[in-house]
């Protein structure tokens, strides 16, 4: 199967190359942009806009908006909060640019809403395991990511144990991909996520980045997000996220190079440059 596109509602998503997918937090408490949108307590569009314009200009293919933290600890959102965050950019976003939207949730009603404001992808750190959300995914046919998760955010980072994390995570993905085809998503809409930094720890981060040409033999596009995380912090001993530019940005361009499709990344500008440059050097080599 290893499609070099993907269809999204009337768009095309070009994967004969790394897409860039650019992150866009709606929450005040993300581990590393929490809260740059907000003014006091309230979240700005104007803020948003520009965050937006700029992810867009510097050459992102797809604006991933989220109003759920997941990272290590984060508290729950209700579905109400999770709504008020998200719809109103979704629709600033769908009526401006013209960008492939994916909405960060795990939420039924949050998939369906967004589905009907115009949303191009279901990103889905749960795999569609949430109530409804399978349904909700199946009925939108929009393609969905499937990322792995051992436990909860709250709970996730608390000593996470596989047998061997590698077949663990394929064998988890392969049963949701299963799970969705059965609901009726079709196989050509699923994209895989091995999940970095969800219940895994460092040594269980490099192998499985070590692996991601596994997950890419499944046919499946698959998608890398390590943007900022905290295993480039413990690879290079940087505690503050916002300094893990250099760190993010190769291991962006590592796993472009065992397969990955999409790049979810915080700093779209440096990671293009770089994939670019990559690219330039691949063809060059094939000439
Ligand atoms: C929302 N989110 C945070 N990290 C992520 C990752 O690594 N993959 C995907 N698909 N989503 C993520």
């Amino acid at each position: 199967m290893s499609a070099l596109s993907l269809k999204c509602r009337d768009k095309v998503l070009d994967l004969s190359r790394p897409a860039i997918m650019g992150i866009v937090n709606l929450t005040p408490d993300s581990f590393s942009d929490g809260g740059q949108l907000y003014a006091g307590s309230k979240l700005s569009q104007s803020k948003a806009l520009v965050v937006i314009e700029k992810i867009l200009k510097d050459g992102a293919n797809i604006v991933d908006i989220g109003g759920e933290s997941t990272r290590p600890g984060a508290t729950e959102v209700s579905e109400q909060q999770e709504l008020d965050r998200v719809l109103p950019i979704l629709e600033l976003i769908v009526s401006r640019f013209d960008t492939l939207v994916s909405v960060d949730t795990s939420t039924a009603v949050v998939m369906r809403e967004a589905t009907a404001k115009g949303a191009h992808l279901i990103n889905d750190v749960r795999a569609l395991r949430r109530e409804g959300a399978i349904e909700a995914a199946a009925q939108s046919g929009l393609p969905v990511c499937l990322m792995h998760m051992q436990n909860q955010p709250q709970t996730m980072q608390f000593e996470p144990v596989y047998q061997d994390v590698v077949v663990d995570v394929l064998a988890f993905l392969a049963s949701r991909k299963q799970d969705c085809i059965d609901a009726g998503i079709a196989a050509e809409k699923i994209i895989l996520d091995p999940g970095f930094g969800f219940g895994k720890t460092l040594a269980h981060n490099l192998t499985l980045f070590n692996a991601i040409d596994q997950f890419v033999a499944s046919g499946h596009p698959v998608l890398v997000g390590v943007s900022r995380k905290a295993m480039i912090g413990q690879v290079l001993g940087i505690e503050d996220s916002s300094k893990r530019l250099i760190g993010s940005v190769m291991m962006a361009v590592l796993a472009a190079q065992r397969g990955a499709a999409i790049l979810r990344v915080h700093d779209v500008l440096e990671t293009k440059q770089a994939i670019d440059v990559w690219q330039t050097m691949i063809i060059k080599e094939e000439d």
